[in-house]
């Protein structure tokens, strides 16, 4: 039992921590905390199962696309299957937004996601490399915005820092002059998020401080039905989630 000694004494100077002094830093330095174990944190792993049809948004408003000339080849890709976020519900304290930025690009007449999770905080680049006239505006509450037309290159940046009271913020983005473009930002209160196809199908979440969580997603055609789950330390949680959509 005497090889263990070492790594009980390691494990003790990690819980409770010696002054900061001089004597103790040095100390540190020749015997170095290890890092954290991958086993103080959990994994939920299932299947997201769909019940029912996914309800279509109207595909195509013609009026809106009087603007839109020098494409008229490109097919809009309105028509594509959407995605899904499964996520755990739960508060933003403690996440810094990421430097980096996200990017939300319009191209062939179509934003580059229709759905784009982000950290509370963190500013999305709308970029056009299209060569047509592009805008991106949004009536979400509770801060509105509207970006302009811009040309292809423009670059214009947001910063999606407000969260609702409860829950994510759900920032639906439209052109103003191409109706069937249409993208969601979803604005997360942590970082434990997984995006899957709106057919469902096998998700997994790693790295999650164990605990007891809401499980729960989010498509625009489908409800969600939360499931309470219990992260554990170093195990793999099984749940499957179902979102529930038209008959
Ligand atoms: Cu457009």
């Amino acid at each position: 039992m005497e090889p263990l000694a070492p790594i009980f004494l390691a494990a003790l100077m990690v819980t409770v921590p010696p002054p900061a002094t001089a004597a103790s830093r040095s100390k540190k330095k020749v015997s170095p905390a290890p890092a954290p174990a991958a086993s103080a944190r959990g994994s939920l792993t299932g299947v997201v199962i769909i019940k029912g049809k996914v309800k279509k948004m109207r595909k195509f408003n013609p009026y809106a696309d009087v603007y839109g000339g020098g494409a008229g080849s490109v097919t809009p890709k309105s028509d594509e299957p959407g995605h899904l976020a499964v996520y755990l519900e739960g508060d933003a304290a403690g996440f810094p937004a990421p430097a980096e930025h996200a990017v939300l690009d319009q191209q062939d007449r179509a934003f580059s996601t229709d759905l784009l999770p982000i950290l509370a905080g963190t500013a999305v680049d709308f970029t056009n490399h299209d060569r047509i006239y592009h805008n991106v505006f949004s009536y979400s509450q509770p801060a509105p915005f509207d970006l302009g037309r811009r040309a292809q290159g423009e670059k214009r940046t947001v910063v999606f820092d407000k969260l609702p009271p409860r829950g994510i913020g759900i920032i639906k983005i439209n052109c103003e002059i191409h109706a069937n473009m249409r993208a969601t930002v979803l604005v997360m209160r942590n970082p434990y998020w997984v995006v899957l196809p709106e057919t469902g199908g096998p998700y997994r979440l790693d790295n999650l401080p164990p605990g007891t969580w809401t499980l729960t997603g989010w498509h625009a055609g489908l409800a969600a039905e939360p499931v309470t789950v219990t992260v554990r330390a170093g195990e793999t949680t099984v749940m499957d989630l179902t979102l529930h959509g038209g008959s």
